[in-house]
């Protein structure tokens, strides 16, 4: 119930707000997580979930990572992008951010109508609908990450700026952002985010903000022409996650095609999108660690810290058996999830061990309750039920506050960042009904 009410009351109509105060506004991998959880609640507001977020396209493909609602509240804002006036392909409404994040939508969109065919005539009517509604859109989403993400066909799809992979300050990104180095002409700002969540720990710091900020002014200066971004943005990483994620969501995307009859090609093209992505994330393997890693493609050099992320072929699979399985014990081991130190056996963003491990920042350290959901589906798909199993009793010990927050500080279990985070309720729910 407690779930529900957070969705219920951060719905303003057609979308659900990211959280109340700190993301009043649609965040596009989180309006996927979210649309899961509705579905629990009502297929057909789901599928509006879903509808919203589409109708804010590019013309090109992309799905913007922020569609704005018509309050303010948050920094960056659409003024600050200014997408509408230097981008052809960004819609004039509703306004939107100018980069994306990761491509979980076709997983949702299966998810809600496995949900719906357990319900009702019209629960199962709207599922098959929305399926039917959205998958050219989403295959034109995937299409575009395929185009202009990974232009030479490497299958690894490359990020323009942290907030695209979702996991912000993640240290994975410390080194690229190194080379970051914002110009004089940087146009001042202030940050809302340090209004709403008082102890600077729990959040990405000034320096990391001006790179964020610096990025934009960038990518503003290459209209947001795709190809050009890629060419000219002082950040281009291959983002394992981010490629794993887009693997398993072509897989999805084109089962989803074969049964409702879309067009064989375009079905061949997400088949073969997800066997190269897939290849490539589990060929990023350290040959010591086993952990995939991030290809700096303006350093020309493998990212080689361990966080999270590096269990991305556990998402998309694709390992042998032997190395799989490690790299399953490694997760759910005592380095990770079932670290001593831990009160829930969550895999933690970074591992306790780690010198780069803080407890309390955001991506560095804290334990994600969505990205738990991600690897708990990922699992059950692979056939590692007792893990999935796992993620979910554990998870829900930690949320067992009822705070639904964004993230937790892994040693002691404190609810930080956002309370009535959207998505984090969204899991629950899902998690709670199976
Ligand atoms: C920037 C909304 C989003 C999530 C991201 C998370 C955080 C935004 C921010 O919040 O990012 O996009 O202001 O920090 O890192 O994954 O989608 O919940």
């Amino acid at each position: 119930m407690g779930a529900a009410d957070v969705l219920r009351g951060n719905d303003i109509g057609t979308m659900v707000t990211a959280a109340p105060a700190l993301y009043p506004h649609m965040w596009s991998w989180d309006a996927a997580f979210i649309s899961i959880g509705l579905a629990h609640l009502d297929v057909e507001r789901a599928g509006q979930e879903i509808r919203t977020l589409l109708a804010a396209q590019w013309g090109d493909g992309m799905l913007p990572h922020i569609v704005y609602g018509d309050r303010g509240g948050y920094f960056p804002g659409p003024g600050r992008w200014g997408t509408a006036e230097l981008s052809a392909s960004a819609p004039d409404a509703p306004l939107t951010s100018g980069i994306c994040q990761p491509p979980v939508h076709a997983i949702a969109v299966g998810r809600i109508l496995e949900v719906a065919r357990r319900g009702s005539a019209a629960d199962r009517a709207a599922g098959e609908r929305l399926v039917r509604d959205s998958w050219d859109a989403l295959y034109r989403w995937h299409a575009w990450l395929s185009q202009y993400r990974d232009p030479d066909g490497t299958g690894l799809i490359g990020v323009v700026h942290g907030w695209e992979s979702g996991m912000d300050n993640s240290p994975r990104w410390d080194g690229p952002y190194s080379a970051v180095v914002p110009g004089p002409d940087l146009p001042s700002y202030v940050r809302l985010d340090r209004e709403l969540v008082r102890d600077g720990a729990e959040r990405p710091t000034d320096v990391e903000y001006d790179r964020y900020l610096w990025l934009i002014e960038e990518m503003r200066r290459a209209s947001y022409d795709p190809a050009k971004v890629y060419e000219t943005s002082s950040f281009l990483v291959a983002d394992v996650f981010v490629s794993a994620v887009f693997a398993v969501a072509s897989d999805v995307l084109a089962d989803l095609g074969a049964e409702f009859g879309a067009p064989a090609a375009s079905v061949a093209d997400l088949r073969a999108w997800a066997a190269r992505s897939r290849a490539a994330v589990a060929a990023s393997c350290s040959p010591s660690t086993g952990l995939a890693r991030d290809f700096d493609r303006r350093a020309n050099a493998w990212v080689d810290v361990q966080t999270l992320a590096g269990f991305a072929p556990l998402i998309s699979g694709g390992l042998s058996a032997d190395a799989e399985r490690a790299l399953l014990d490694e997760l759910h081991g005592p380095r990770w999830a079932g670290h001593p130190d831990l009160v829930a056996k969550v895999p933690p963003t970074v591992s306790p061990d780690s010198e780069g491990f803080k407890s309390r920042e955001y991506w560095r350290g804290p334990q994600w309750p969505v990205i738990s959901w991600l690897f708990g589906w990922a699992h059950a798909r692979h056939g590692y039920a007792a893990e999935a199993e796992t993620l979910r009793g554990e998870t829900l010990k930690l949320v067992g506050d009822g705070a639904f927050s964004e993230y937790y500080e892994p040693v002691t279990g404190e609810a930080l960042g956002s309370r009535k985070q959207s998505w984090t309720a969204a899991v629950i729910l899902d998690w709670l009904d199976r």
